[in-house]
């Protein structure tokens, strides 16, 4: 890789933040440049979210099958996924199995924080500073720190004090955490608290689940993989990573074209019940198309869901306290579970709406409502991320003359192409604001390969600096905005309108995602390495 102008020695061609799947493939693909990259990790091992969120019953929502790197004939042909949904320590295993493969972990240092990252003119290049004081230079630095990788605990009076067992889902320890006539609570109710309460209702002696939001979720139906089908997984990768491609989310699941309202009452009956029946995403990826777009499209599949609610609760009251009222199916990320309403069918299982009876605090022993004290010997903060730029928030980082990344996203981010931010030259973000997320692995191999392309790109011109336009975030923030108008899901509460009332400053909701296509977010990017990068200031 050159190195002038300036001619300024630097460690690194390239650093990366985060050993997940986004910074793990970007390690390969740099290196298949030839170029100098290293990783820094804050966990003991590859894996990310995977490696993080190990609490009981984490497992895919999308199809094992369609998650898995699709880039490596080898990696596909080797691995065998035993479930059609996965749980985590299968999924941890495949991430290490990667790492293991292309042989990662030489240039990945483990236990390494990254605190902040400068940018200097003089050598066009970062200064990367690690929590142990440590600094590192490169040319390109490249954030691949996750959408939901900061936990937040919420802001309870005296969480402290408490003196049994507390967890955070997403910090969960490595040795197994013993249930067994234990008095559990779980606070919150998204993805991650369905997953929860389903797995360890049945294993706990009393659980107490304490719900602010109800939130709209359909079955998983999970099943293992036999081995025909494991053969026929196999033979037929090319055309399921076709598929994704061409999906709006990369989701195998493809869209109904019809209206839900075009069609007859019985029709629609019968295509709700089919999809209800059927695995995965499908009640919401290959649903009619307008259900999380149109109000009265998604009042009819919310009235389906909210009957199949009072169908499995056998306590009317618990049903009406899971059946959300504040916002339609869909709308926000849609849980998929296993049970989780017969949880509630359970004697030692109870419901406590906390819009009814809040929490005052937690106590030495439990948990005060307005209501009265429970007593637990663990407590689990089910309480979700400071989702999309809260990893980014943590990490100082300073751009062209000093300028705070936290500073210029003040107001929401402002991103090119959910890539790239005008005055930090050389940084490139992976699954960072603006971009598709969808099903992860396909975005990340995209961005990716595009980031790829880009450094490629620079290392044959012989170019030090390459930095995104005002203009160019100007049109793609815009664009962005505009895309996120009319989707029921902006008009909701949520990570992904960028609401966390446990982090200061995040109660506005901000268009956080990119809420388009993803085949038009990959021609839109196509077109501008195909135009060799022009929109960009390259010197
Ligand atoms: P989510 O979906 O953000 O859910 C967090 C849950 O925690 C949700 O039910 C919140 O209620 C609840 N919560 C958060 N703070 C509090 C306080 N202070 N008091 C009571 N309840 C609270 O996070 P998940 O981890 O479940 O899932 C995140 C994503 O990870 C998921 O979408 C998948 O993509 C994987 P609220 O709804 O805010 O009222």
């Amino acid at each position: 890789m050159t190195a002038s102008p300036p001619n300024i020695a630097l460690d690194h061609d390239a650093i990366i933040i985060g050993a997940g799947l986004s910074g793990m493939y970007q390690l390969h693909r740099l290196r298949e440049l030839g170029l100098r990259a290293r990783v820094f990790e804050t966990g003991t091992d590859v894996g990310g979210t995977w490696y993080w969120n190990r609490y009981p019953g984490a497992r895919f929502d999308s199809e094992s099958y369609s998650y898995g790197y699709s880039f490596s004939k080898e990696l596909l042909q080797e691995w065998e996924w035993s479930e059609h949904f996965a749980g985590q320590p299968e999924t941890l295993r495949y991430c290490q199995f990667a790492a293991d493969k292309l042989d990662l972990r030489r240039d990945i240092q483990f236990e390494s924080r990254v605190v902040a990252a400068a940018y200097e003119e003089d050598s066009r290049g970062w200064r990367v500073r690690l929590a142990d004081g440590s600094e590192h230079s490169c040319r390109f630095l490249i954030t691949a720190v996750g959408p939901l990788s900061t936990p937040t605990l919420p802001r309870i009076e005296d969480r402290d004090t408490f003196r049994g067992q507390a967890f955070h889902t997403a910090s969960w320890p490595k040795e197994p955490v013993d249930f067994a006539g234990k008095r559990v609570a779980v606070i919150g109710t998204g993805a991650t608290g369905i997953q929860t309460i389903q797995t360890i209702a049945s294993q706990v002696g009393h659980l107490t689940v304490f719900q602010r939001t109800a939130n709209w979720a359909a079955p998983l139906h999970n099943s293992k993989i036999d081995a025909a089908t494991q053969a026929k997984i196999k033979a037929s990768y090319p055309e399921i990573f076709a598929r994704c491609q061409e999906t709006f989310s990369c989701f195998i699941h493809t869209p109904d074209p019809r209206s839900a309202l075009e069609v007859s009452d019985a029709e629609r009956e019968a295509q709700y019940e089919r999809l209800y029946g059927e695995p995965g995403f499908g009640i919401w990826q290959g649903n009619f198309r307008d259900i999380v777009i149109d109000r009265e499209a998604n009042a009819t599949i919310s009235d389906f869901v909210a009957r199949k609610i009072r169908e499995r609760v056998k306590d009317p009251k618990t049903a009406e306290k899971l059946i959300p009222k504040n916002h339609g199916f869909g709308t926000r990320r849609l849980p998929l579970e296993t049970f989780y309403y017969e949880a509630y069918n359970r004697d030692n299982v109870e419901l406590i709406d906390i819009t009814e009876t809040p929490i005052e605090r937690i106590t030495p022993k439990g948990i005060k409502t307005t209501e009265k004290e429970f007593e637990f010997d663990i407590i689990i903060y089910a309480t979700g991320f400071d989702a999309i730029t809260g990893s980014f928030d943590k990490i100082d980082f300073r751009g062209v003359g000093g300028i705070r990344l936290k500073d210029v996203w003040k107001r929401g981010p402002e991103t090119y192409l959910g890539l790239m931010v005008h005055g930090f030259p050389n940084m490139m973000m992976l699954m960072g604001p603006h971009t598709a997320l969808g099903n992860i692995p396909r975005s990340i191999e995209y961005s990716v390969d595009w980031v790829t392309g880009l450094v490629r790109f620079a290392r044959d011109k012989g170019l030090t600096r390459l930095e995104a336009t005002p203009e160019g975030v100007k049109e793609w923030t815009d664009h962005v905005k505009a895309l996120g108008e009319g989707m029921l899901s902006n008009e909701v509460d949520s990570w992904m309108t960028g609401i966390n009332r446990n982090v200061e400053g995040k109660d506005i909701r901000i268009v956080a995602r990119y809420s388009g296509s993803a085949p038009d977010y990959r021609a839109r990017c196509n077109a501008v390495a195909t135009n060799g990068y022009s929109e960009l200031t390259l010197a």
